[in-house]
């Protein structure tokens, strides 16, 4: 009775395993006959009804169907795994003789062009180029530029405080003070970096924003000195000759101070909606450097005299590539930076 039930057993599972369409059908089929709970496991509790004499004639034939239906699956099984390789190899197929897709290297930043080009040419004319902490002391920020705390122009350049009473710097300009008092004169120096300001965005304003300071310190500068590195850097960037212009301009560290205007490109100063039809537009702030910032640094402004200038990067950037709108530079946005 227990013999023809694993003969049965062992029929039905290699005509299931036969039939099997799919390795799930087939793990299925050995599942019910040969898992835990399947039917092999089932004939197996029976062993102990038999008289002990059948028992080892019964043991042998259980192990015999057994390997047999173990042996069976294996080799269907590994058919099933074979094939699907085989599928795999015919539909995943690479042809190592076709073109690279290319590799997109990234371009500099428009601003970090701007400063590599500035950099080069002031190295060129014998400037260091130096780096300050974005994180100042209010001493380097204000205090050494001859901007005492209750100096009304603080409120020129509105400042994020950190608790800890330090600032993040309004202006390159502290760079300065650190260059005068590291290197002494004669000093030419420039110092481009990240700047900040509490202030409302727009178009035309950031809070985070790109300035370039420039000095220099020697015996006899004057302001004819200053108009000569302006005219030079400007024509160097606008590729052209540029005519420049000087108007008072207030800034507690220089004195005279300036506005640098520059004659509108567009319209060669016949007017056009660029400069307002003024013909001239505003560029950067400079002048002589102040007795007192010399004196603050330990150089004898009787001996030494100089001209600093403060140029807006991000600015001249937007200039320069004709960018109608500031918040374009830091918005991080492919589209807009795979122009340059
Ligand atoms: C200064 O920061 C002075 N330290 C510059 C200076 C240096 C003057 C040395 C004299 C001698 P001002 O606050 O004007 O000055 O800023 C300089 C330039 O930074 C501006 O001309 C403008 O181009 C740019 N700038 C100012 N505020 C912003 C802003 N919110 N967003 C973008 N650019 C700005």
């Amino acid at each position: 009775m227990l013999d023809s039930r694993l003969e049965e057993l062992r029929r039905a599972t290699l005509a299931a395993f036969a039939s099997a369409s799919s390795g799930q059908d087939l793990e299925a089929a050995r599942v019910e006959a040969l898992g835990r709970k399947g039917t092999l496991a089932q004939i197996s509790k029976e062993f102990g009804k038999l008289a002990p004499e059948e028992r080892a004639r019964f043991g042998k034939l259980l192990n015999s169907v057994k390997q047999d239906l173990e042996s069976e699956y294996e080799k269907k099984n590994r058919w099933f795994e074979e094939a699907q390789l085989a599928e795999r190899l015919a539909n995943e197929w690479i042809d190592v003789t076709l073109p690279a897709p290319g590799v997109r290297p990234g371009s500099l930043h428009p601003i970090t062009q701007l400063q590599d080009e500035i950099e080069d040419l002031f190295t060129s004319l014998g400037f260091a180029v130096l780096d300050g902490p974005e994180v100042e002391t209010e001493e380097h920020n204000f205090d050494a530029l001859n901007i005492p705390p209750t100096h009304p122009a603080r409120d020129m350049q509105d400042t994020f405080w950190l608790s800890n009473g330090h600032l993040l710097r309004t202006h390159t300009s502290p760079v300065q003070v650190r260059g005068m008092r590291k290197l002494g004169p004669p000093l030419r120096m420039i110092a481009p970096g990240r700047v900040f300001r509490n202030e409302e965005v727009d178009a035309s304003h950031e809070h985070t924003f790109y300035q370039l300071e420039g000095m220099m310190i020697d015996r006899d500068v004057s302001v004819a000195n200053l108009i000569y590195f302006m005219k030079t850097l400007l024509s160097s960037i606008f590729k052209r000759d540029v005519t420049v212009r000087l108007r008072p301009g207030y800034f507690p560290f220089v004195e005279p101070g300036f506005e640098l205007d520059i004659q509108c490109l567009i319209c060669s100063g016949a007017g056009c909606p660029v400069c307002k039809q003024s013909g001239w537009v505003e560029l950067l702030p400079c002048g002589l450097v102040h007795p007192n910032v010399l004196r603050m640094s330990g150089i004898d402004p009787d001996e030494w005299g100089g001209f600093a200038f403060g140029l807006g990067l991000t600015r001249l950037a937007m200039m320069r590539y004709g960018i109608d709108d500031i918040r374009q530079l830091q918005s991080g946005d492919l589209r807009f930076l795979n122009q340059f």
